[in-house]
């Protein structure tokens, strides 16, 4: 769950009732917009994650849907021209977050897939299939038991295969994180699930030289704080590391670095400036060495978190959301170098909430991004029904 995305509006909700102090608008840089494109119609429309086509286009996989989650995939041309649209449902939820792009020319989806079992119980399953470049389904898998089991992000493996991270419902019905290594034809090569007694959501993955990275909400009676795991090739525990800020902080991605170390990317809670008894989220980056040790973290003054982070020649560009004066919050991108130091940044949306949640970067400097937006003007500049629609852009920092 990108808990801090759908937890926007009843932030925005709270901070209007504590009357809280006026903040700064983060300055920012002109932008150019090369194009966009929304959809939303009368239904909620969260967007997961965008990727770059091998045709030099991009695929868009977002979860549309009041009650039950359908599964919508959006092929576009490079220049924003909408070349396919694909509905992937049935009779219970099918919830599709991430997908990679194979050397066929298809994809590998992934996510959950529920079956109703009665009226008042259904039965999800960890839910992996492949596409061809028109979105016709080749083949489809569903892993997982009697309880609940789903996927969140899939990636490379390191000799072979992609690794998909998940979440495994434990005995105690907490979740916890699982991983699966799969061949390319969605055969299961192995499974290591990481059950402890908390509830611990994992939210991203990112592979490094030598394993993978992941990251997980962890939640008890004492704290309520972000983890990193670090796991050999094999998906054996090499390390693992807790932070915890004064309410709930959580990473919503994350990427290996060069280094062999890992930055992190997401929002801590009640620090900064703008901090109330009420909860605020402070955008957080946090970088660690091969060692796993601390090399340096940012905290933001600001209210807002990251979403997304991606790797640029000269360093990262992040992608979030940020509230500006009037309480609402706006889309957010900047680009950092190796040290965390902002390079420039952007803010876009409308007078409502508007949030970046994935995003391409190519030729250094061209974003090509996915979010929500409840906006109907600024940079949305267009009237479209529903609460959050899906909201994709092309932009450039002037
Ligand atoms: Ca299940
Ligand atoms: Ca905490
Ligand atoms: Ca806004």
């Amino acid at each position: 769950m990108k808990t801090f995305k759908s937890g926007l509006a009843l932030l925005a909700g709270l901070l209007l009732l504590a009357g809280c102090k006026k903040e700064d608008a983060v300055p920012n840089n002109s932008k150019i917009i090369n194009w966009k494109f929304l959809s939303g119609g009368d239904e909620y429309e969260p967007g997961q994650q965008i990727i770059k086509s091998p045709d030099g286009g991009f695929m868009v996989v977002s979860n549309p849907g009041l009650n039950v989650a359908k599964t919508f995939i959006y092929k576009f041309t490079s220049t924003g021209q909408l070349a396919w649209q694909r509905k992937y449902d049935g009779d219970g939820d099918r919830a599709a977050k991430d997908l990679i792009a194979l050397r066929d020319g298809g994809y590998i989806v992934v996510g959950g897939s529920s079956s109703p079992i009665n009226e008042f119980k259904s039965n999800m399953d960890l839910w992996v299939f492949k596409i061809n470049a028109e979105g016709d389904v080749l083949w489809e898998k569903k892993y997982g038991g009697l309880k609940t089991e789903h996927a969140v992000a899939i990636v490379e493996g390191n000799d072979g295969g992609f690794l998909v991270l998940g979440n495994i419902e434990n005995t105690d019905r907490d979740l916890d994180p699982w991983l699966l290594k799969i061949d390319e034809n969605g055969n299961q090569l192995w499974e290591k699930s990481f059950r402890n007694t908390d509830y611990d959501y994992a939210t991203a993955i990112t592979k490094c030289r030598d394993g993978y990275f992941f990251s997980t909400e962890k939640e008890n009676n004492l704290l309520d704080a972000a983890r990193l795991v670090k796991v050999d090739n094999q998906g054996n525990l090499v390390y693992e590391k807790i932070f915890d800020g004064e309410g709930r902080d959580s990473f919503q991605s994350l990427i290996a670095t060069d280094d062999n170390g890992v930055i992190l990317a997401g929002n801590i809670s009640g620090r900064g400036e703008g901090a109330s008894i009420y909860g605020t989220d402070n955008p957080w980056l946090v970088k660690l060495n091969a060692n796993g040790e601390l090399e340096w973290q940012k905290i933001i003054s600001g209210i807002g978190g990251f979403n997304t982070i991606v790797r640029t020649p000269g360093g990262y560009v992040i992608g979030g959301a940020i509230r500006s004066k009037d309480t609402q919050f706006n889309g957010w991108i900047q680009e950092i170098d190796e040290s965390g130091r902002k390079q420039w940044e952007i803010v876009l949306g409308g007078s409502k909430d508007d949030a970046v949640n994935s995003l391409v970067v190519e030729d250094s400097k061209k974003i090509t991004f996915l979010g929500s937006t409840s906006s109907i003007d600024g940079d949305i500049g267009q009237a479209i029904e529903g609460s959050y629609a899906l909201w994709i852009m092309q932009v450039q920092p002037k």
